[in-house]
Protein backbone atom coordinates (compact mmCIF):
# COMPACT_ATOMS: atom_id res chain seq x y z
CA UNK A 1 0.00 0.00 0.00
CA UNK A 2 1.55 3.42 -0.81
CA UNK A 3 1.83 5.52 2.53
CA UNK A 4 2.71 8.61 1.00
CA UNK A 5 0.79 10.80 -0.93
CA UNK A 6 0.91 15.40 -1.94
CA UNK A 7 -1.47 17.20 -3.07
CA UNK A 8 -0.95 21.07 -3.54
CA UNK A 9 -3.42 24.26 -3.58
CA UNK A 10 -3.33 27.69 -3.92
CA UNK A 11 -5.36 30.97 -2.45
CA UNK A 12 -4.33 34.80 -3.08
CA UNK A 13 -4.61 37.45 -0.30
CA UNK A 14 -6.99 39.94 -0.06
CA UNK A 15 -6.74 43.80 0.67
CA UNK A 16 -9.92 45.13 2.68
CA UNK A 17 -10.78 48.49 1.18
CA UNK A 18 -13.46 48.48 4.24
CA UNK A 19 -11.23 47.31 6.68
CA UNK A 20 -12.15 44.34 9.36
CA UNK A 21 -11.17 45.60 12.69
CA UNK A 22 -12.64 44.26 15.77
CA UNK A 23 -13.57 41.23 17.07
CA UNK A 24 -17.28 39.97 19.28
CA UNK A 25 -15.56 36.71 19.69
CA UNK A 26 -11.87 36.08 19.87
CA UNK A 27 -12.48 32.26 19.18
CA UNK A 28 -14.82 32.37 15.99
CA UNK A 29 -13.59 35.36 15.05
CA UNK A 30 -16.76 36.77 14.56
CA UNK A 31 -16.23 40.31 13.66
CA UNK A 32 -17.95 43.35 15.02
CA UNK A 33 -18.10 45.04 11.21
CA UNK A 34 -18.57 43.89 7.74
CA UNK A 35 -15.50 44.43 5.83
CA UNK A 36 -15.13 44.22 1.71
CA UNK A 37 -11.64 43.10 0.01
CA UNK A 38 -10.13 42.58 -3.50
CA UNK A 39 -8.31 39.73 -4.19
CA UNK A 40 -4.57 39.98 -5.71
CA UNK A 41 -3.60 37.88 -8.38
CA UNK A 42 0.17 38.77 -7.54
CA UNK A 43 0.25 37.75 -3.87
CA UNK A 44 -0.36 33.84 -3.06
CA UNK A 45 0.03 31.14 -1.02
CA UNK A 46 0.62 27.87 -2.31
CA UNK A 47 0.48 25.00 0.33
CA UNK A 48 0.92 21.32 0.42
CA UNK A 49 0.57 18.67 2.16
CA UNK A 50 1.88 15.04 2.47
CA UNK A 51 0.06 12.35 4.28
CA UNK A 52 2.54 9.71 5.19
CA UNK A 53 1.00 6.73 7.70
CA UNK A 54 5.08 6.87 9.47
CA UNK A 55 4.62 10.65 11.00
CA UNK A 56 4.03 10.79 14.83
CA UNK A 57 3.57 14.60 14.69
CA UNK A 58 2.57 17.11 12.50
CA UNK A 59 5.25 19.27 10.78
CA UNK A 60 5.34 22.34 9.36
CA UNK A 61 7.50 24.53 6.66
CA UNK A 62 6.62 28.02 5.90
CA UNK A 63 9.32 29.45 2.94
CA UNK A 64 11.40 26.17 3.48
CA UNK A 65 11.02 26.81 7.69
CA UNK A 66 10.29 24.16 9.36
CA UNK A 67 7.99 26.54 12.01
CA UNK A 68 7.94 25.92 15.98
CA UNK A 69 5.25 23.87 17.81
CA UNK A 70 3.46 27.05 18.52
CA UNK A 71 3.40 27.82 14.56
CA UNK A 72 2.57 24.19 13.89
CA UNK A 73 0.08 23.85 16.11
CA UNK A 74 -2.55 26.41 14.71
CA UNK A 75 -1.68 24.76 11.39
CA UNK A 76 -2.79 21.45 13.22
CA UNK A 77 -6.12 22.91 14.84
CA UNK A 78 -7.30 23.50 11.09
CA UNK A 79 -6.50 20.47 10.06
CA UNK A 80 -8.59 19.01 12.37
CA UNK A 81 -11.83 19.49 10.90
CA UNK A 82 -10.77 17.17 7.97
CA UNK A 83 -8.86 14.33 9.33
CA UNK A 84 -9.02 11.87 11.87
CA UNK A 85 -6.79 13.63 14.83
CA UNK A 86 -4.49 10.43 15.05
CA UNK A 87 -3.39 11.09 11.28
CA UNK A 88 0.11 13.38 11.01
CA UNK A 89 1.03 15.46 7.91
CA UNK A 90 4.05 17.24 6.14
CA UNK A 91 2.84 21.28 5.23
CA UNK A 92 4.91 23.57 3.21
CA UNK A 93 3.68 26.65 2.46
CA UNK A 94 5.64 29.33 -0.07
CA UNK A 95 4.36 32.95 0.21
CA UNK A 96 4.75 34.87 -2.84
CA UNK A 97 5.11 38.00 -1.22
CA UNK A 98 7.08 39.24 2.49
CA UNK A 99 5.30 37.16 5.71
CA UNK A 100 3.59 38.89 8.24
CA UNK A 101 4.42 42.58 7.20
CA UNK A 102 1.29 43.54 6.25
CA UNK A 103 0.72 41.90 3.14
CA UNK A 104 -1.56 39.69 4.06
CA UNK A 105 0.38 36.66 3.76
CA UNK A 106 -2.06 35.44 6.62
CA UNK A 107 -5.51 35.67 4.41
CA UNK A 108 -4.01 33.71 1.67
CA UNK A 109 -1.82 30.85 3.73
CA UNK A 110 -4.89 30.09 6.00
CA UNK A 111 -7.03 29.57 2.69
CA UNK A 112 -4.54 27.45 0.97
CA UNK A 113 -4.38 25.53 3.16
CA UNK A 114 -8.27 24.69 3.78
CA UNK A 115 -8.21 24.26 0.17
CA UNK A 116 -5.54 22.07 0.06
CA UNK A 117 -6.88 19.99 3.48
CA UNK A 118 -9.65 19.83 1.82
CA UNK A 119 -8.62 17.64 -1.44
CA UNK A 120 -6.32 15.71 0.66
CA UNK A 121 -8.41 14.47 3.12
CA UNK A 122 -11.24 14.43 -0.02
CA UNK A 123 -13.91 15.97 2.30
CA UNK A 124 -15.97 17.77 -0.25
CA UNK A 125 -17.02 20.49 1.91
CA UNK A 126 -18.57 23.79 0.51
CA UNK A 127 -16.62 26.56 -0.20
CA UNK A 128 -18.47 28.59 1.96
CA UNK A 129 -17.36 25.63 4.74
CA UNK A 130 -13.51 26.63 3.61
CA UNK A 131 -14.35 30.03 4.24
CA UNK A 132 -15.65 29.14 7.89
CA UNK A 133 -13.14 27.02 8.34
CA UNK A 134 -9.90 29.52 7.25
CA UNK A 135 -11.87 32.01 9.44
CA UNK A 136 -11.00 30.19 12.67
CA UNK A 137 -7.29 30.48 11.54
CA UNK A 138 -7.23 34.34 10.59
CA UNK A 139 -10.46 36.48 10.38
CA UNK A 140 -9.59 37.87 7.11
CA UNK A 141 -8.66 34.47 5.53
CA UNK A 142 -12.46 34.04 4.51
CA UNK A 143 -12.67 36.85 2.46
CA UNK A 144 -9.57 34.90 0.19
CA UNK A 145 -12.28 32.18 -0.74
CA UNK A 146 -13.86 34.57 -2.60
CA UNK A 147 -12.67 36.87 -5.83
CA UNK A 148 -12.40 39.48 -7.33
CA UNK A 149 -14.88 41.34 -4.63
CA UNK A 150 -15.90 39.70 -1.59
CA UNK A 151 -17.50 40.99 1.49
CA UNK A 152 -17.41 39.48 4.91
CA UNK A 153 -21.15 40.76 6.02
CA UNK A 154 -21.74 40.88 9.57
CA UNK A 155 -25.36 41.03 11.64
CA UNK A 156 -24.05 41.90 14.50
CA UNK A 157 -27.67 40.98 16.50
CA UNK A 158 -27.68 37.31 15.18
CA UNK A 159 -23.53 37.47 16.38
CA UNK A 160 -22.68 35.75 13.06
CA UNK A 161 -21.12 36.39 9.94
CA UNK A 162 -20.40 34.96 6.10
CA UNK A 163 -18.53 35.51 3.69
CA UNK A 164 -19.47 35.83 -0.02
CA UNK A 165 -18.87 37.26 -3.34
CA UNK A 166 -19.79 40.77 -4.10
CA UNK A 167 -21.28 41.80 -7.32
CA UNK A 168 -18.77 44.98 -8.40
CA UNK A 169 -19.29 46.23 -12.30
CA UNK A 170 -16.20 48.84 -12.14
CA UNK A 171 -12.96 47.19 -13.42
CA UNK A 172 -10.31 47.66 -10.44
CA UNK A 173 -6.50 46.82 -9.96
CA UNK A 174 -3.76 47.51 -6.82
CA UNK A 175 -0.43 48.89 -6.85
CA UNK A 176 1.33 48.03 -3.78
CA UNK A 177 4.20 50.37 -2.21
CA UNK A 178 6.62 48.06 -0.18
CA UNK A 179 8.26 50.57 2.04
CA UNK A 180 8.94 48.29 4.65
CA UNK A 181 9.27 44.23 4.62
CA UNK A 182 9.96 43.36 8.37
CA UNK A 183 8.03 41.55 10.18
CA UNK A 184 5.05 44.27 11.92
CA UNK A 185 5.71 44.84 15.81
CA UNK A 186 2.37 44.70 16.75
CA UNK A 187 0.33 41.64 15.49
CA UNK A 188 -3.04 42.70 13.33
CA UNK A 189 -4.47 40.60 16.60
CA UNK A 190 -2.97 41.94 19.15
CA UNK A 191 -3.82 45.63 18.06
CA UNK A 192 -7.57 44.73 17.03
CA UNK A 193 -7.51 43.70 21.16
CA UNK A 194 -6.22 46.50 22.38
CA UNK A 195 -8.58 48.97 19.76
CA UNK A 196 -11.34 46.94 20.87
CA UNK A 197 -10.39 47.12 24.90
CA UNK A 198 -9.25 50.65 25.35
CA UNK A 199 -9.53 52.50 22.02
CA UNK A 200 -12.46 55.61 23.22
CA UNK A 201 -13.52 56.13 19.86
CA UNK A 202 -13.85 52.21 19.16
CA UNK A 203 -17.92 52.77 19.16
CA UNK A 204 -17.54 55.09 16.49
CA UNK A 205 -15.25 52.91 14.39
CA UNK A 206 -17.93 50.12 14.14
CA UNK A 207 -20.67 52.50 13.72
CA UNK A 208 -19.40 54.10 10.64
CA UNK A 209 -17.26 51.06 9.20
CA UNK A 210 -21.20 48.96 9.22
CA UNK A 211 -22.17 51.82 7.37
CA UNK A 212 -19.25 52.21 5.14
CA UNK A 213 -19.59 48.88 4.15
CA UNK A 214 -23.28 49.00 3.26
CA UNK A 215 -22.67 52.32 1.36
CA UNK A 216 -19.68 50.48 -0.30
CA UNK A 217 -22.13 47.35 -1.68
CA UNK A 218 -24.05 50.25 -3.54
CA UNK A 219 -20.87 52.14 -5.01
CA UNK A 220 -19.40 48.46 -6.07
CA UNK A 221 -22.46 48.70 -8.60
CA UNK A 222 -21.53 51.68 -10.45
CA UNK A 223 -18.62 53.35 -12.42
CA UNK A 224 -17.85 55.99 -9.66
CA UNK A 225 -14.20 55.35 -8.86
CA UNK A 226 -13.86 58.86 -6.73
CA UNK A 227 -16.80 57.48 -4.30
CA UNK A 228 -15.46 54.50 -3.98
CA UNK A 229 -11.64 55.78 -3.82
CA UNK A 230 -12.61 58.47 -0.81
CA UNK A 231 -14.50 56.25 1.08
CA UNK A 232 -11.91 53.99 0.98
CA UNK A 233 -9.46 55.99 2.23
CA UNK A 234 -11.76 57.59 4.99
CA UNK A 235 -12.42 54.10 6.40
CA UNK A 236 -8.60 53.41 6.06
CA UNK A 237 -8.06 56.51 8.40
CA UNK A 238 -10.44 56.07 10.75
CA UNK A 239 -9.27 52.63 11.14
CA UNK A 240 -5.58 53.87 11.50
CA UNK A 241 -7.08 56.46 14.22
CA UNK A 242 -8.84 54.07 16.69
CA UNK A 243 -5.19 53.10 17.07
CA UNK A 244 -4.36 56.59 18.23
CA UNK A 245 -6.75 56.62 20.46
CA UNK A 246 -5.93 53.38 21.90
CA UNK A 247 -4.28 53.17 25.46
CA UNK A 248 -1.45 53.38 25.33
CA UNK A 249 -1.82 54.55 21.92
CA UNK A 250 0.18 53.65 18.75
CA UNK A 251 0.64 53.47 14.78
CA UNK A 252 1.06 50.77 12.26
CA UNK A 253 2.15 53.75 10.23
CA UNK A 254 5.82 55.36 10.05
CA UNK A 255 7.54 58.58 8.70
CA UNK A 256 7.59 56.76 4.92
CA UNK A 257 3.84 56.26 5.16
CA UNK A 258 2.83 59.65 6.15
CA UNK A 259 5.46 60.65 2.74
CA UNK A 260 3.97 58.15 0.90
CA UNK A 261 0.22 59.73 1.31
CA UNK A 262 1.41 63.09 1.09
CA UNK A 263 3.08 62.05 -2.49
CA UNK A 264 -0.23 60.26 -3.44
CA UNK A 265 -2.53 63.15 -2.60
CA UNK A 266 -0.12 65.93 -4.77
CA UNK A 267 -0.40 63.32 -7.67
CA UNK A 268 -3.57 62.94 -7.59
CA UNK A 269 -4.10 66.82 -8.05
CA UNK A 270 -1.98 66.38 -11.13
CA UNK A 271 -4.43 64.04 -12.45
CA UNK A 272 -2.85 60.61 -11.25
CA UNK A 273 -6.53 59.25 -9.83
CA UNK A 274 -5.78 56.64 -7.36
CA UNK A 275 -6.66 56.49 -3.50
CA UNK A 276 -4.44 54.97 -0.36
CA UNK A 277 -5.26 52.41 1.59
CA UNK A 278 -3.06 50.88 4.90
CA UNK A 279 -3.48 47.23 7.35
CA UNK A 280 -1.54 46.34 9.81
CA UNK A 281 2.16 47.55 8.50
CA UNK A 282 3.57 50.73 7.09
CA UNK A 283 3.20 49.92 3.41
CA UNK A 284 0.68 51.61 1.23
CA UNK A 285 -1.65 49.36 -1.40
CA UNK A 286 -3.24 51.80 -4.01
CA UNK A 287 -6.23 51.35 -5.87
CA UNK A 288 -6.99 51.95 -9.26
CA UNK A 289 -9.09 51.69 -12.37
CA UNK A 290 -8.25 48.99 -14.34
CA UNK A 291 -7.45 50.96 -17.26
CA UNK A 292 -5.66 53.31 -15.62
CA UNK A 293 -3.07 50.88 -13.34
CA UNK A 294 -0.34 51.16 -15.82
CA UNK A 295 -0.35 54.63 -16.19
CA UNK A 296 -0.07 55.51 -12.52
CA UNK A 297 2.78 52.49 -12.35
CA UNK A 298 4.76 54.65 -14.27
CA UNK A 299 4.20 57.61 -12.42
CA UNK A 300 5.50 56.05 -9.11
CA UNK A 301 8.44 55.22 -10.67
CA UNK A 302 9.51 58.20 -10.38
CA UNK A 303 9.45 58.01 -6.79
CA UNK A 304 10.04 54.51 -5.88
CA UNK A 305 12.22 52.02 -7.05
CA UNK A 306 10.60 49.08 -9.29
CA UNK A 307 11.41 46.55 -6.50
CA UNK A 308 9.20 48.46 -4.16
CA UNK A 309 6.28 48.32 -6.41
CA UNK A 310 3.88 45.26 -7.22
CA UNK A 311 0.57 45.97 -9.69
CA UNK A 312 -1.52 43.35 -9.41
CA UNK A 313 -4.75 42.59 -10.99
CA UNK A 314 -7.67 40.93 -9.60
CA UNK A 315 -8.18 37.12 -9.63
CA UNK A 316 -11.20 36.82 -12.40
CA UNK A 317 -11.93 33.35 -10.83
CA UNK A 318 -15.94 32.83 -10.37
CA UNK A 319 -17.34 30.24 -7.81
CA UNK A 320 -20.95 29.66 -7.76
C1 LIG B 1 -8.51 43.53 7.07
N1 LIG B 1 -6.77 43.38 8.84
O1 LIG B 1 -9.72 43.73 6.89
C2 LIG B 1 -7.89 44.09 8.35
C3 LIG B 1 -7.43 45.49 8.19
C4 LIG B 1 -5.69 44.24 9.23
C5 LIG B 1 -6.19 45.60 9.04
O2 LIG B 1 -7.78 41.41 8.76
O3 LIG B 1 -6.98 38.06 14.43
O4 LIG B 1 -4.89 38.49 10.51
O5 LIG B 1 -6.52 36.48 12.57
O6 LIG B 1 -8.74 37.57 12.74
O7 LIG B 1 -7.30 38.53 9.76
C6 LIG B 1 -5.68 41.38 9.68
O8 LIG B 1 -6.19 40.60 10.69
O9 LIG B 1 -6.72 38.92 12.17
C7 LIG B 1 -6.81 42.05 9.07
P1 LIG B 1 -7.26 37.69 13.02
P2 LIG B 1 -6.26 39.01 10.67
O10 LIG B 1 -7.81 42.95 6.20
Amino acid sequence: MDTKNIVTAKAHANIAIIKYWGKLDEVKKTPLNSSISLTLDKFYTITSIERNQKLSKDFFYLNDELQNDNETSKISKILDYFRHPDEKVIVRSHNSMPTAAGLSSSSSGYAALVLCANKSFNCNKSRSELSYIARLGSGSACRSLYSPVAIWKCDIDEHKAIAYPLQCNIKLAMIIIILNKNKKEVLSRDGMRHCVETSTIFNKWVTTANDDAAKMVSLLQTNDFKAIGELMERNTLLMHETTLHANPPFSYLNSDTHACLEYIRKIRQDGFETYFTMDAGPNVKLLCRESEVHIIYKKLLEKYDESNLVMSHLVEEDYD
